[in-house]
């Protein structure tokens, strides 16, 4: 049988998903806490990494390479650059870059090494899936860029610069971490956010108030994503 890895950053992404879980048993591994179990009879294994790019990059590989997870499906919520998204709408990463790769000092466009890509799309069929959950549930789930950078962006002129350099809708700390290893390990994967500020002079303070509703809202996506994966 298959093995969903749902993967979040921080303990508010995951926790949602965690208390819906049935048969659940913890593994402490390479500093990280990995929730195998299932949901409505489909094996997951669920995990946040902590924040940023290197820890989601250790998570991801771990949930494949050593709990041998098959697909991978990102929640969370992102900074919305994009006018169109508001705090609580959801956006699916049609693929992801890295912002803050820079070595343009060698004639490189930004976001871009060698044996490397700029962008990385995810998979076509769990982005047609969620559509479909999407309609079920009256929902409008808007299609994007999304740029992964180590900061978080509070601040209008970084926003507008990763939106034009990129062409991104939303940006995060994690997204292109997991593109990379799992386009290099051939594990579809998937990606999902749900807005929680506008990475602008209020982005922390609507952080705070916004991370637990927003994240809430993208693990419930995630959990009926399963149920049609599961089918
Ligand atoms: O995992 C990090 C969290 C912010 S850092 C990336 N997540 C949330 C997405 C995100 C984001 N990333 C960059 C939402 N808004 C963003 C933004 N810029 N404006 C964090 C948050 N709380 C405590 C400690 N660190």
């Amino acid at each position: 049988m298959s093995k969903i890895a749902i993967m979040g950053a921080m303990p508010e992404e995951i926790e949602p998903i965690i208390n819906k879980l049935d048969n659940v048993d913890m593994t402490l591994y390479g500093a990280n806490k990995y929730y195998e179990g299932s949901y409505h009879g489909q094996e997951v294994v669920v995990a946040y990494s902590k924040i940023g790019k290197v820890f989601a990059t250790l998570t991801a590989t771990v949930l494949i390479e050593k709990f041998g997870c098959d697909r991978l499906l990102f929640s969370g919520v992102a900074g919305a650059i994009n006018d169109e998204l508001n705090i609580g709408d959801l956006i699916i990463a049609k693929s992801l870059c890295q912002h803050d790769l820079d070595i343009t000092a060698f004639g490189h466009p930004f976001g871009y090494v060698p044996e490397g890509d700029v962008s990385i799309d995810t998979d076509q069929t769990l982005r047609n899936i969620a559509q479909d959950v999407a309609k079920q549930k009256g929902l409008t789930l808007k299609e994007g860029i999304i740029a992964t950078g180590d900061q978080f962006v509070a601040n209008e002129e970084r926003k507008n610069w990763i939106g034009t350099t990129f062409g991104a809708d939303a940006l995060e700390m994690e997204g292109a971490s997991v593109a990379v290893v799992c386009n290099a390990l051939n594990v579809p994967f998937f990606i999902l956010r749900a807005i929680s500020d506008s990475a602008d002079m209020d982005a922390s303070f609507n952080f705070d108030e916004f991370l637990e509703s927003s994240a809430k809202i993208s693990a419930d996506f995630i959990l009926s994503m399963v149920d049609e994966l599961g089918r």
